[in-house]
């Protein structure tokens, strides 16, 4: 498989519930509408910021099968198809190569914990066979999985073992970890930085893409980071870094994804609340948060700038 790279601004995306919590895929197309609009690259779905692990199997190909539809090819839909149970992984990986999706993704299990590489790359092989024509990236999130493995060792045993596998998104914080798996081998693989609150110690490190949730409300400030780190203005880098941190703060000192769909409600998108065990927002502390996002700028500075009406 020939060398398969992402590029840019990945959005992590929510999947839209109803008041009754079901999934209700009539609110995909709009927001992907305005993600592309806003310079989105991609996007990966039923993820941690997706619910993926909260939605049944039968919830998730039907979450799947509403973003592939509305993009309608203009940038890559990549399905997470990570399961504590591996059979069920793989029909999920089956069913994104049959609908036309352009790359599996998966968690490892998790429940049993997967304590050495050589399991792991077992683990994905499966995975990844199973839609053995699409590239596939393995989803590093210790914070979530708890299996705190070394990246290199997975990359060099699983690029002897997994035909179709791409590279990695890697949802750590460790920038050396980082800079080897993307050096590895010639450069061999594609590593897809995870951490939206270090996107700029990535760009310095070499990374070409992140994959993130705050992608979803502010993808005109991280492409403010990247446009100010290629043009070598670090001032300005750090200070669009700065705001993209507080931003996370902020959102940060209440359950994180539930505060995330209140803010995209806020920006006009009907995602509803998080299924248990992340529920919802109080309606004082939505407006609390609002507030508190109204005080940092983030209304003005999440948006793409707006053309300058003199002449
Ligand atoms: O994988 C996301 N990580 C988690 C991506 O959901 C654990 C990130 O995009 C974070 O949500 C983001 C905010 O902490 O960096």
């Amino acid at each position: 498989m020939p060398k398969f790279r992402l590029q840019g601004l990945i959005a992590a995306t929510y999947t839209p519930l109803s008041a009754s919590g079901c999934v209700n895929v009539d609110h995909v197309a709009p927001i992907v509408e305005s993600l592309i609009e806003r310079g989105v690259s991609g996007l990966y779905v039923c993820g941690s910021t997706g619910e993926g692990m909260s939605l049944t199997t039968d919830e998730r190909k039907i979450v799947a099968e509403a973003y592939v539809q509305a993009v309608k090819g203009r940038v890559p839909v990549i399905i997470q198809v990570g399961h504590n149970s591996l059979a069920e992984a793989k029909d999920l990986a089956r069913h994104a190569q049959d609908i036309g999706a352009d790359i599996t993704s998966a968690t490892c299990p998790s429940y049993f914990n997967v304590g050495d590489v050589h399991t792991l790359v077992e683990c994905m092989e499966e995975i990844a066979s199973s839609a053995a024509n699409l590239p596939f990236y393995y989803y590093h999130i210790p914070s979530l999985t708890g299996s705190n493995l070394n990246m290199v060792e997975f990359l060099k045993l699983g690029g002897e073992r997994i035909g179709n596998l791409a590279g990695l998104k890697y949802t750590d914080t460790k920038l050396f970890e980082f800079q080897e798996c993307l050096e590895l081998e010639n450069e061999r693989f594609d590593v897809v930085w995870g951490c939206d609150e270090m996107l700029l110690g990535a760009l310095a490190t070499g990374s070409r893409a992140a994959i993130g949730s705050t992608y979803n409300i502010a993808a005109p400030l991280y492409q403010r980071i990247i446009d100010a780190f290629e043009i070598g203005d670090m001032a300005e880098a750090r200070r669009e870094q700065a705001q993209a941190i507080s931003m996370i703060s902020t959102v940060k000192q209440y359950p994180f994804h539930p505060a995330m769909k209140a803010v995209l409600e806020m920006q006009g998108f009907d995602m509803g609340d998080c299924r248990l065990p992340q529920g919802r927002l109080t309606d004082e502390e939505i407006s609390r948060l609002r507030s508190e996002l109204e005080a940092i700028g983030f209304f003005t500075w999440s948006l793409p700038a707006t053309p300058s009406l003199t002449t």
